[in-house]
């Protein structure tokens, strides 16, 4: 034991993980960092832990300060009632250090510190938007592999990766206020598509049932002709759960709403569906991101000043340069 403490930090993902597997939350911390990262080192992360099964993922959003850490938090609390360990990612859209969401979770989160069947983790964008969703798919991933068969992810619903984030969980939770104009706020940013549940939170407030109505009236107008919302597809109408998450009202509705939605979704097959939908998704976007990669590399080539002297010169065009410098034929 003594021998295993002193050994130098592993670099092998797959004996982090076994660490992981066993345990150890600072193997499992790490493995994120890496994903986190990016490059060769998530990559070999990646490759280690997507042969492990997929959890159960739900993803919270909604406008800042809506009170999703809170609900975070107590659902939390559920799932370990239920024996299950869970996996919890804060995602920062906002700041390139992970400091504030941190401490603000922290104490949100605070009950959950010392049960090990618990594991907390804030990721920050570090400036690369478009790495952001890869890297919690990994993140998650690693999770997953690491025997958390519940994940919940908490982004704030402000951007379109973000709201891409929360869509692409199993289950996607959106938190309003009560008060004028919240709910037409969260349709404006997208959040009403994406919804399977919707949670008015701070339902203590004056105005909880006027954003009910307001919800159920966008509601109406969205329902396609199969008489469905959300993004789950047919025979799914996304419930409006009030909640006082502070007091911890509501919330084992919300949890309850969260079991029907997953059993709806793996009674009808739309679970399968929705996953190979999101792999595609991901299968895309690594195309992309890899490259993005090659193209950086490519600016460094010196065949790179050659084509666009070329270019200059107007005897190539640019499209042409680029797919030489990239290898394309076509
Ligand atoms: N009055 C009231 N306050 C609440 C309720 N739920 C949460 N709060 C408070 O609202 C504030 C924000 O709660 P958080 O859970 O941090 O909200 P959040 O959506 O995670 O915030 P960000 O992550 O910063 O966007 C905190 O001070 C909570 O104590 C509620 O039901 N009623
Ligand atoms: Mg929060």
């Amino acid at each position: 034991m003594l021998l295993a403490r002193m050994a130098p930090p592993t670099t092998d993902p797959e004996a982090l993980l076994a660490a992981a597997q066993a345990g150890d939350r600072s193997a499992l911390a790490r493995l994120i960092t890496w994903v986190e990262q990016g490059g060769a080192r998530a990559r070999s992360v990646g490759r280690v832990t997507f042969r492990h099964g997929a959890a159960y993922t739900v993803g919270i959003t909604g406008a800042p300060g809506s009170g999703k850490s809170t609900l975070t938090s107590a659902l939390v609390s559920q799932v370990r009632a239920g024996g299950d360990q869970v996996g919890v990612l804060a995602i920062d859209p906002s700041s390139p250090f992970t400091g504030g969401a941190l401490l603000g979770d922290r104490v949100r989160m605070g009950a959950h510190v010392l049960d090990d069947g618990v594991f907390i983790r804030s990721m920050a964008t570090r400036g690369h938007l478009g790495g952001l969703a890869l890297a919690t798919t990994e993140a998650a991933r690693v999770l997953a592999a690491a025997g958390k068969p519940w994940i919940l992810i908490e982004t704030v619903g402000v951007g379109q990766v973000e709201v891409e984030i929360a869509g692409a969980a199993d289950t996607t939770v959106v938190v309003v206020n009560p008060g004028w104009g919240d709910a037409v706020q969260a349709n404006k940013a997208g959040l009403l598509e994406i919804a399977d549940i919707f949670v008015i939170n701070k339902a203590e407030r004056p105005g909880a049932a006027q954003t009910r109505r307001d919800l159920e009236q966008m509601l109406e107008l969205s329902m396609d002709s199969s008489g469905s919302s959300g993004s789950s597809g047919s025979g799914w109408r996304p419930p409006i759960i009030l909640s006082v998450a502070v007091a911890g009202d509501g919330v084992t509705d919300l949890w309850a709403a969260i079991g029907d939605h997953r059993r709806d979704l793996e009674a009808s097959g739309r679970l399968e569906v929705r996953r190979a939908d999101r792999l595609s998704g991901e299968l895309r976007h690594i195309m992309a991101a890899r490259l993005l990669e090659r193209a950086n590399a490519a600016t460094e080539n010196p065949e790179f000043e050659r084509l666009r002297d070329a270019v200059l010169a107007r005897s190539l065009d640019p499209w042409s340069a680029a797919d030489q410098l990239l290898g394309i034929q076509d």
